[in-house]
């Protein structure tokens, strides 16, 4: 799916005429006929307003009243602000949906609290909004919240990371997880080639337990180590937050140093954690290093990092849900046909021209060939 940025507006014709103005044209037509003074048809007018005002009428507050007809409330359960990806998914929803595009939109930072979380979505329900969106910090403990939703008929859009333990909920917008963690292996099996390593002892840094996003990043790559026989030597869980993988990274360099030279980081926050680590301890990565740097999102200080040799491969994840996330609450309103999944477009990048593409079979069995985009100024300009 194509992750440009569109308005809400390009997905509706805009009206012609309004209820003012047909009544303010019917004015004029009124004093042209020589029926009314002006003086008149001012006090008509007044009367008029006085009177809408009493009816409580009430004047559309942004383009959304008229665009959709009435004001949409929706609730949104994000799951926190760890990194520059959440940030980034975060300013895509509210700028999508916005009072602008007719959204009046309740947004809770769940600060990777899964009981905040729940909590989060069960007081949506009893404020009984139009419409529920969650990013689900981790993918079990839905069902109760969600059939409550079901049952208050408030429709569930989800996105991001999946839910997997409930049905209930409309449809789910994201990117293959699992996919990004074989690209990872097939580019890694192909450069280790390339470059003539003989040896490949893995140290990985995991995102939040129990999330969607680490569990396809992982069980993705793991079918690699499993392929190649690579030596898995630790994993542990970084959060996804630069300080997680920090400290991670400080606990491998005490335990394990010199036995690892590939570092797998399932966040660039992670891995702008453990580059801090590896300057600590005085260990060389990236282009030319000692440490071959894998890492997810492709942010923009992640690509910068890609283009400077710091992190040799970068798997983007596309944070940039809101537009998408908007068409389909749109579709919803006019009770549209919609899809249960929608993909987001993502790109693979890598420091160096080694491995041009990679052909592998994706978690649905397909054979892909994608390319490998190597980074440069602009791409980095055009990072989220
Ligand atoms: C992935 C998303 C992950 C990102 C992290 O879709 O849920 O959470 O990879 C973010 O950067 O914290």
């Amino acid at each position: 799916m194509d992750a440009k940025v569109v308005q809400f507006s390009d997905y509706v014709k805009k009206r012609k005429s309004t209820p003012i103005r047909r009544l303010l044209s019917y004015f004029k037509k009124l004093k042209k006929s020589g029926a009314f003074t002006g003086r008149s048809i001012a006090f008509l007018i007044f009367f008029v307003m006085i009177a809408c005002l009493i009816s409580g009428c009430k004047a559309p507050k942004g383009r959304g009243d008229k665009l959709l007809g009435r004001e949409v409330t929706v609730g949104f359960a994000q799951v926190g602000h760890e990194s520059d990806w959440r940030i980034a998914s975060t300013n895509s929803v509210k700028q999508a949906l916005s009072e602008e595009n007719g959204i009046k939109l309740d947004f809770i930072d769940c600060d990777n609290d899964t009981d905040v979380q729940i909590k989060a979505v069960s007081g949506f329900v009893d404020k009984k909004v139009d419409y529920i969106v969650i990013d689900p910090i981790v993918s079990t403990g839905w069902e109760d919240v969600l059939t409550k939703a079901e049952e208050a008929g408030i429709p569930v859009i989800v996105i991001d990371r999946t839910i997997d333990d409930s049905e209930k909920y409309v449809t789910w917008l994201g990117s293959e997880f699992t996919d990004e963690g074989l690209a990872a292996g097939e580019w890694l099996k192909n450069y280790a080639a390339k470059k003539g390593l003989r040896e490949i002892n893995i140290i990985e840094v995991t995102g939040n337990e129990g999330s969607s996003a680490e569990n396809g990043r992982s069980a993705g790559f793991h079918k690699y180590i499993e392929y190649e026989a690579w030596n898995i030597i630790d994993s542990r869980d970084g959060e996804f937050t630069e300080e997680g993988g920090k400290r991670v990274m400080d606990e491998f360099c005490e335990e394990y140093k010199g036995e690892f030279n590939v570092i797998v980081a399932q966040n660039d926050n992670m891995a702008f954690g453990i580059m801090k680590s590896l300057d600590e301890h005085g260990i060389s990565y990236g282009v030319g290093g000692d440490m071959i740097i894998i890492s997810f999102d492709a942010c923009k200080n992640g690509l910068k990092n890609v283009l400077d040799g710091n992190i040799n491969a970068d798997f983007e994840c596309n944070p940039l849900q809101g537009p998408a996330c908007l068409k389909l609450i749109y579709d919803l309103e006019k009770q549209a046909k919609i899809q249960k999944e929608t993909f987001m477009s993502e790109t693979w990048y890598a420091a160096e021209d080694i491995v041009p593409e990679i052909t592998y079979f994706n978690s649905m069995g397909e054979e892909v060939t994608e390319p490998i985009v190597v980074v440069d100024k602009a791409a980095v300009e055009a990072a989220y």
